[in-house]
């Protein structure tokens, strides 16, 4: 079946602005009004790839996460819930490239015929979007493509980015052994809610935690998901939600969520917390999460995905350990080069866990992760969860516990296999995770971040004149080139007690960021400056 004129036709009512696009580890993201070719075009793709998996349905979401609110993006999410598989990147990269509609029909034939795809077989797409008012537009461009291609589809309107990539594995593993929950959202506040019941049959949360939403889709979600979860009272956990207006677009991760709470080192200046209270951020499409608190002397206090990274590695360790289950179960963590060394350390060595780090981009971080029985990756900035292996799970769930308390460990163990999102990062589930984790212990955020200090550390942009000169090798720790950089580097990070430091080229914005530690601010700070004189 030839799809060719559908696709001329629908085509021509989304013109390619003159502008070179990649498919980068974000998907596409920009300003939205050079989007609309680029949407239809991923809707393409994604009716090819759903044929190439033999029907199964692709999610495609459309959101610009922490970017401001004029941008917006798109990205694919591949049958299990993850995301689009790495080699496909370059077609996407094609095909929003692609000149004129013609070569675009061509460039879509080229590929069925290259990995001969049966344009016969049936496609299936289902999709969300965030909140951002391009949304509706861009749903609309998408849509042609699905229509021109005769694709079947599922419009779910707004959800957070992990939702939709919680449905996309319900709606491909339904009815089959590895059925993931019901295929609803609904279905996703249920399966949240009933695994956090269960984590909490042991533990007593103390306080309120308050949940910055960005203005962003995460705010009346939470509010969504809090209505199935009982209150401290009830033995659950009290969550205040604050900056939900997504009724006004510019309010959008203005002044708010974790990106802003982690680029700036301080709450969002609306923010009400006494000294000591617990509270969290999200970003605009809810799959970053970070923590904070001011403390007794008014310092902000920042509790980010390392911070979280390690909280999970213990809590899972302990919890293996108290079931019965240490020998059977291997824990690993995931980082990436921007991971404190402080936490490197503590993993290491008080945790005793093996580390692995991956190039920034959570596609690695989530392919490493899956290596170990239970791997836990997180990046520094929030995006992170924690993955269980088949046969993880296969044990966890045969294993006959010895004790009553071997059988309490054993019940919170298999709770938080169901709590974690298991296709991606999801803030929603990443707080309830914690905030049953710090139950568990009966810790404040002052307890948590007492378990190590981090180092000082300073994170530099630098514009340079072409940052695809600046090659990396050793997950990114080191240059390749330009040539000599990285032998000055080193020479320079000498010169500095507990030195490190390291530039590569950003994945998604047009710079070189430059990363440093040192045992004291100041050094941290002269030493990226430094750094960044290197590669300027
Ligand atoms: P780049 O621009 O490649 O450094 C940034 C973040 C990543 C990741 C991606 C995707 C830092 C230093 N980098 O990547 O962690 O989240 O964006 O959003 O925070
Ligand atoms: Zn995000």
């Amino acid at each position: 079946m030839s799809f060719d004129q559908q696709i001329l036709e629908a085509s021509k009512k989304h013109p390619r602005p003159a502008r070179i696009f990649a498919y980068g580890t974000a998907g596409f993201r920009m300003k939205a009004d050079l989007l609309p070719s680029v949407v239809f075009r991923v809707g393409l793709l994604a009716a090819a790839r759903s044929r190439k998996m033999n029907g199964q349905s692709i999610g495609v979401m459309i959101t610009a996460s922490h970017n401001p609110p004029e941008d917006n993006g798109v990205k694919l999410v591949d049958p299990y819930g993850d995301m689009l598989e790495a080699t496909w990147e370059p077609h996407a990269t094609a095909f929003a490239n692609a000149k004129t509609d013609e070569e675009l029909v061509e460039e879509f034939n080229k590929l069925h015929t290259s990995l001969k795809i049966n344009s016969s077989a049936p496609a299936r797409v289902i999709y969300a979007r965030d909140t951002r008012a391009s949304g509706p537009t861009l749903v609309d461009c998408l849509v042609d493509a699905l229509t021109a291609t005769n694709t079947e589809y599922t419009d779910y309107k707004l959800l957070t980015t992990p939702q939709l990539h919680y449905l996309v594995r319900c709606t491909n593993t339904k009815g089959t052994q590895y059925e993931y929950g019901d295929v609803s959202e609904t279905g996703y506040y249920e399966k949240l809610s009933t695994a956090f019941k269960q984590a909490m049959k042991n533990a007593k949360s103390k306080g309120t935690i308050t949940v910055d939403c960005a203005n962003g889709v995460g705010g009346p979600k939470l509010r969504e998901l809090v209505k199935y979860l009982p209150s401290q009272a009830e033995g659950g956990v009290d969550i205040k939600v604050v900056n939900e207006d997504v009724h006004k677009p510019d309010n959008l991760n203005s002044q708010c969520g974790a990106d802003f709470v982690k680029t700036q080192q301080r709450a969002p200046p609306s923010s009400k917390a006494a000294p000591g209270d617990r509270c969290a951020s999200l970003d605009g499409d809810a799959d970053r999460i970070v923590y904070y608190f001011i403390d007794e002397d008014s310092n902000f206090r920042l509790l980010d995905g390392d911070r979280i990274a390690t909280l999970a590695a213990a809590f899972l360790g302990e919890l293996g350990e108290k079931s019965g289950l240490a020998s059977k179960l291997s824990i690993g963590v995931v980082q990436t080069a921007y991971a404190n060394g402080a936490s490197t350390k503590f993993i290491t060595e008080n945790l005793k866990l093996p580390i692995q780090c991956t190039p920034t981009g959570v596609k690695y971080l989530h392919h490493a992760a899956q290596r170990f029985d239970i791997g836990v990756y997180f990046e520094a900035n929030g995006h992170g969860t924690v993955l269980f292996s088949p046969l993880a799970l296969k044990t966890i769930a045969t294993h006959e516990p010895q004790s009553p308390s071997q059988a309490d460990a054993l019940a919170t163990l298999t709770a938080a296999t169901e709590l974690i999102n298991q296709t991606v990062g999801d803030a929603l589930s990443d707080l309830l995770l914690v905030e049953v984790i710090l139950a568990h212990k009966a810790w404040d955020p002052a307890n948590w971040l007492s378990t190590y200090t981090d180092y000082p550390n300073r994170l530099v942009r630098v514009e340079v004149g072409n940052r695809n000169v600046f090659k990396t090798e050793d997950a990114e720790r080191r240059l390749t080139e330009p040539k000599h950089a990285q032998a000055r580097i080193d020479e320079l990070v000498g010169k500095y007690t507990k030195g490190r430091s390291f530039a590569r080229a950003s994945g998604t914005e047009d710079a070189v960021r430059v990363y440093a530690e040192a045992a004291t601010r100041a050094e941290a700070d002269d030493l990226a400056q430094k750094v960044a004189g290197i590669v300027k």
